[in-house]
């Protein structure tokens, strides 16, 4: 994975054009990629050439599957990835009244005052996403994303379909099925979406008792979104290939605008000048089939001996 991984970092570099983006950090872009890799030859994908935390992706990933779209479950694992999309919900809020956080993102990076000030109201959100009921319940919650759109799909007959559910049954019962797919990207709802999925689609493939992932992304932030989007997809396909009671095939990633961000290059070519490591495995608990019935502890990395981290802010 890091061999193919460090190809596309030198691609969008010698390739990507610098382009203006939402979040005002900028960002050096592509369009168009395509990597696959192969689960049951290569091992688990995640990147030795910087340290990832694999706990951070697994209890992501079981936070997508239990439908859940509250950070309250993420911070009770000391999970903070997704904090800044609910903060971002609260300080604009009408109930809000502490320092202006306008721009925290931007401003938090280059005003030392205006950071201290930011971990400050920070902390206190989570304190009170954790503790506060009704709090957590209003500004807690990210919106429709991808716990929503996966397990309960709300359709224009009114219906509600658990779309996780019926690629497990259909696999189980028509594993030849063209139609295995999951969508996450809903026209109708964009507008109260905090953030419209990035990873907006995938699609299971079942050959010789083989169980193979294609997964799509509009947006593609190289350095800090991409290797959890890589171990998250893969570790969907362990998940499902396990209640399936078939082996893992391939997991492909297609990406639409991929890119780096300025404030990451320098952090790229460190990583790409990293020699890459041979990868871990991961091992499941065997006495539970049903993934909705999986737990942090249940899912177990072995032998991962990767390189230091590398640090980078991350753009809202
Ligand atoms: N927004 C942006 N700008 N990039 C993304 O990758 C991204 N995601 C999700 C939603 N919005 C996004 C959130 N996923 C980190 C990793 C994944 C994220 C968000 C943040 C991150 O900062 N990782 C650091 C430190 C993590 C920690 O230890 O707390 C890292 O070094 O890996 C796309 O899915």
């Amino acid at each position: 994975v890091d061999k193919e991984y460090q190809k596309l970092g030198h691609y969008i570099l010698e390739n990507g054009a610098k382009k203006e983006d939402r979040t005002g950090t900028g960002t050096i872009s592509t369009f168009g990629y395509q990597m696959r890799f192969d689960l049951k030859k290569e091992g688990f994908p995640l990147l030795t050439t910087k340290r990832v935390a694999f706990r951070l992706i697994v209890s992501e990933l079981l936070w997508f599957l239990k439908g859940d779209t509250n950070l309250r479950y993420l911070l009770q694992n000391n999970n903070h990835i997704w904090d800044e999309w609910g903060f971002k919900h609260w300080v604009e809020s009408p109930d809000y009244s502490g320092p202006d956080m306008t721009d925290f993102g931007l401003r938090s990076q280059t005003d030392e005052e205006f950071n201290v000030l930011y971990q400050e109201q920070l902390t206190i959100y989570q304190e009170k996403i954790l503790n506060d009921d009704e709090f957590s319940k209003k500004y807690g919650d990210l919106g429709n994303v991808y716990g929503k759109q996966w397990r309960s799909w709300e359709g224009a007959d009114g219906q509600v379909y658990d779309q996780i559910q019926y690629i497990i049954d259909e696999i189980k019962r028509n594993p030849d099925s063209r139609r295995l797919i999951v969508n996450a990207w809903s026209a109708s709802e964009l507008a109260s979406q905090l953030l419209p999925p990035c990873h907006y689609a995938f699609q299971f493939y079942v050959v010789e008792g083989k169980l193979s992932c294609m997964f799509s992304m509009r947006s593609v932030d190289y350095f800090l979104g991409l290797p959890y989007n890589i171990s998250s997809y893969a570790l969907l396909t362990y998940l499902i290939a396990h209640e399936c009671g078939l082996e893992v095939g391939e997991l492909i990633f297609t990406g639409a605008d991929v890119h780096i961000y300025s404030n990451h290059i320098e952090q790229v070519k460190e990583q790409l000048s990293r020699e890459p490591r041979s990868l871990p495995t991961i091992k499941l608990n065997s006495e539970k089939k049903s993934v909705f019935d999986f737990e942090i502890e249940d899912i177990e990395l072995i032998g991962y001996d990767p390189h230091p981290t590398i640090k980078a802010p991350v753009a809202v």
